[in-house]
């Protein structure tokens, strides 16, 4: 019927397309349940173009350079640039209605980056730490490992482990805070030649690393290929999913949280549609569904009752009141900070 019905009707009304619509979304790499894709597009008929990203950079020049994108996910730290040049459309909270389902804690930090929560709403979020493949790494180090960043930023340590592997995040305000921190201090609060000093300090770590990349380091921890890697959590828990003897560590002198955040762009096209897909994950079952495949904590308060208990029990997922307190939210680059910032990452990422 329907074969037969749709050319009459182009026939019949030019201007009208069947399945014209389309949305363009952008996430980060391994952040969704892809049966959440192929139900929405069941459920409203409306097609979604996928694409990913490994990296805030990637995702801020896909924004800035205007291409149409109709959801993208930058994480919260992003946010009060992206809202200060207009990046992003607010949104439309009747359009909205499973928004009652987030986390009013989680609203209320972000109403911190994003005033009144004009622009954005909580997807997937997570802490920041290392995954440990504790039979290779100890075999490496020679002996028990400390619970500390001085795996990775003390040199003699991470000359010990550079033969079975180490990986860092392409992330530099991950990677610039939690150095700082290591060193007693704040990234957002330090000066631009001290910056400029822990990325000398980087620079010299650099030999010790296989690679500064967020998406190859998932496979070769699933395969047993690194020992030591700065991961975001959910990456890490699917490679002990998979079976390798891999630990997920919040070191003792802690560590940073990041908030996922589902928003429109200003380039968007259909924003109409883009507010539908938002809902849509928005849904309590939805909402568990993703994180059961990812394994990142949701911003959805209602879709714990369709967590199994083992996945809310799984230790580091949902972290407990000890990691918490060791926990705090990647800080916001003042706009003077970030010149160094690139200028330092771009040296320590490329490693010359
Ligand atoms: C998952 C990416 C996590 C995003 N691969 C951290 N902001």
């Amino acid at each position: 019927m329907f074969r037969v019905l749709a050319p009459l009707l182009l026939a019949l009304a030019p201007g009208l397309t069947v399945a014209a619509d389309s949305i363009r979304v952008y996430n980060w790499n391994d952040y969704i349940a892809p049966q959440v894709l192929e139900s929405f597009t069941r459920d409203t008929g409306i097609a979604v173009e996928y694409r990913t990203f490994s990296s805030a950079e990637e995702l801020a020049d896909a924004l800035a350079s205007g291409e149409p994108i109709d959801v993208a996910v930058p994480s919260h730290n992003d946010l009060p640039a992206l809202i200060a040049t207009g990046g992003l459309q607010p949104l439309d909270l009747r359009l909205l209605p499973n928004r009652k389902h987030l986390d009013k804690q989680l609203l209320s930090k972000l109403a911190a980056v994003d005033p009144q929560n004009r622009h954005a709403v909580p997807y997937l979020w997570g802490a920041v730490g290392l995954a440990i493949n504790v039979p290779q790494a100890e075999a490496a180090y020679g002996g028990p490992l400390p619970d500390s960043w001085s795996l990775l930023f003390d040199a003699a340590q991470s000359a010990r482990l550079a033969s079975c592997g180490i990986s860092v995040l392409d992330a530099p305000d991950e990677t610039l805070a939690l150095l700082l921190n290591y060193q007693g201090r704040s990234l957002a609060r330090s000066a631009p030649s001290r910056i400029e000093r822990a990325g000398n300090l980087l620079e010299n770590l650099r030999p010790h690393l296989r690679y500064v990349d967020s998406e190859r380091y998932i496979d070769d921890l699933n395969h047993g290929r690194l020992c030591l890697a700065m991961a975001w959590v959910g990456d890490a828990l699917a490679a002990a999913d998979a079976g390798q003897p891999v630990r997920f560590l919040v070191p003792e002198e802690g560590s940073v949280l990041f908030i996922d955040n589902l928003v429109i762009p200003s380039s968007a096209r259909r924003a109409d549609l883009a507010h539908r897909f938002i809902d849509y994950l928005m849904q309590p079952q939805v909402a568990a569904l993703i994180t059961a495949e990812t394994l990142y904590p949701n911003g959805n308060a209602d879709s714990a009752q369709f967590l199994d208990a083992a996945l809310l029990n799984q230790p580091g997922l949902y972290p407990d009141q000890d990691t918490k307190r060791r926990l705090h939210a990647v800080e916001v680059l003042p706009e003077k900070h970030a010149k160094v910032r690139d200028r330092v990452w771009q040296r320590f990422r490329a490693g010359s």
